[in-house]
Parts: C-alpha cells; structure tokens; sequence
C-alpha cells in the first residue's frame, strides 16, 4: 500500500473497480483520484515541491487548524506539513477501499497537543473525505478547517460553478469587500478569490470542454472558498499558465465561521466528490 513517491516521500497508491487514487503522508495530502474511463478529477502543479516542510500545491490541501496566511508560519496551518500516520487500511465488502490516517502529537506544537485530529479517506466510485478533530484540552479551541480541493477541468473559460446564488462573498480581490452572488452559473473569467460565507449546501463544477460534471457534496461545512490565480504569478510552485486546467472550490469552517470547539466536542467536517457525464 506505501510507497516511495515523489522526493521519496511516503505514499499510498489505491485501485478500485471503479477508480484509482494515491495519498501522501506529507500532509495526509491526496493528491490523485481518478475514475476509469475519465480525466483526473484533481489537478495538480507540475511544479509542486515534494519536500518535507513544505506544502504540496495541488490535488487536496488539508487546511488545519487555521485557514489563510499567519505571520511567521506556514499559511494553512501545519496539518498540510506534517507526516501524518496511517493507522489502519480496511476495504468494504463492495470493493470500497478506506484508509484512517492520525495527526501526530508534534513537539513545538504543544499549544495544539490536546487536538486529537484524524483524516479518511474513502475511495470508490466516488471520494470521501472527513476531517475529525476532538478537543481533549481544558478549554474550548478556536480553529478553522478547510479542504482545499484543486479540481482539474478541461477550459476553465468553459467552467461553470452552480451552488452558490444568492450567497454573500468576501471579494478578496477587491480588498475583502462584501458582494452578494447573482450567477446561477458562476463563470470564472479573472483572477478569483472569494470567500462564500453560509453555503453549507453541495456545488457542482460544469466543465464544458470535459463534459463533465463534478458535484462536491458536503457536511459540517459553513463556507465555499472559490480560487483561480488567473495569470497572476503567486508562487513558484504553480505555473499560471496552468490556470486554465484547475479551478478550487474548497469547504470548510473561516474567517467569521470559525469553530470554537469546547472541551471535549468534536468537529466533523466531511466532502464527497462524485463526477458525472453531461
Ligand atoms: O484559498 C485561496 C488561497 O488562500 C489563495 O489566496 C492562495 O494562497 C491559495 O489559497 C494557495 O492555496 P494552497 O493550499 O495551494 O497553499
């Protein structure tokens, strides 16, 4: 089940009847799933680093405990940074493969170390994700939770995002100014950054040119991040000339959501991800 993958870093490779998919556990980072007879449903950087300490840019960011940049440390949060364990592989009786994966208890993080955090991953037709995470602390924690999923679509000038009209965003293109959304079919045609606050509900990723559509399910998740870098070179470890192969629409718990999780509760934040012939 592990191999050596990318800068030898460990990872999982799974088959199924229906699919395929690997998973780092630098990060318990998925970065493939793909189902037969299809194009990869996540895309990745060709420029993404494989390297201990850094964040792999692609496939599925899992942003813990924090969201967004913090001076001095790792935007996202450390979770993405960290070689997760994998505890245990079991597969059901219809094939479904599913792999429970821990955060370690981390040394220099002692202000988490009571954050009791688990990632699975389910792989079948479909790919299921749920971030777990229990507060054994004396007290309540204030985190953020959010999987940064990077789709993969043939044209994003032929991507529509559905789900999200009517919902307020945070324009972070625009200083974080308040909009509301009025597209049914939300194109993508500049540099996007925003943040949808209130949209618990599932999203679907029309891709014209794949003829596809990508619907992500949800559960214990207030808000729907939507990103597209456009041409704007942000990182060295993505190639803006890829923009026009991904898009991300990410579901968690930011900014005004965050989740104050009292002493021994626990928050469930789960994704489905399914695609579908137009
Ligand atoms: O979610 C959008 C965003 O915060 C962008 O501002 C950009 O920094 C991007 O995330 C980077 O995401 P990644 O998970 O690849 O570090």
């Amino acid at each position: 089940m592990l191999v050596a993958g990318n800068g030898g870093l460990p990872k999982a490779v799974v088959t199924t009847r229906w699919s395929t998919a690997e998973i780092y556990l630098h990060g318990a980072h998925v970065t493939g799933f793909q189902k037969t007879g299809e194009p990869p449903l996540l895309f990745m950087s060709a420029k993404s680093a494989f390297v201990v300490g850094k964040p792999i840019r692609g496939g599925v960011p899992v942003c813990f405990p924090w969201f967004g940049p913090r001076d001095g440390d790792v935007a996202h949060g450390f979770a993405r940074v960290t070689k997760w364990e994998l505890v245990k592989t079991s597969a059901a009786a219809d094939g479904a493969v599913t792999l429970n994966f821990r955060l370690p208890e981390i040394p220099e993080r002692a202000a988490w170390k009571n954050l009791q955090t688990e990632f699975i991953v389910t792989v079948s037709d479909k790919l299921t994700m749920e971030l777990i995470a229990t507060n054994d602390s004396s007290t309540a924690m204030e985190i953020e939770n959010c999987l940064h999923t990077y789709f993969h679509v043939g044209d994003i000038g032929v991507v529509t995002i559905r789900g999200l009209k009517g919902a307020q965003f945070l324009d972070k293109t625009d200083n974080g100014a308040r909009k509301l959304e009025a597209h049914d079919a939300l194109p993508i045609a500049a540099e996007t950054n925003r943040v949808y606050h209130d949209t618990p509900g599932a999203m679907e990723i029309v891709d014209a040119k794949f003829r596809r559509a990508i619907r992500v399910e949800k559960s214990g998740s207030r808000d729907t991040v939507v990103w597209n870098p456009w041409t704007t070179q942000l990182m060295a470890d993505f190639d803006p000339a890829e923009h026009k192969n991904m898009v991300c629409v990410e579901s968690g718990n930011v900014g005004r959501n965050r989740i104050s999780l009292a002493q021994g509760k626990t928050v469930v934040l789960k994704v489905t991800l399914d695609s579908k012939p137009l």
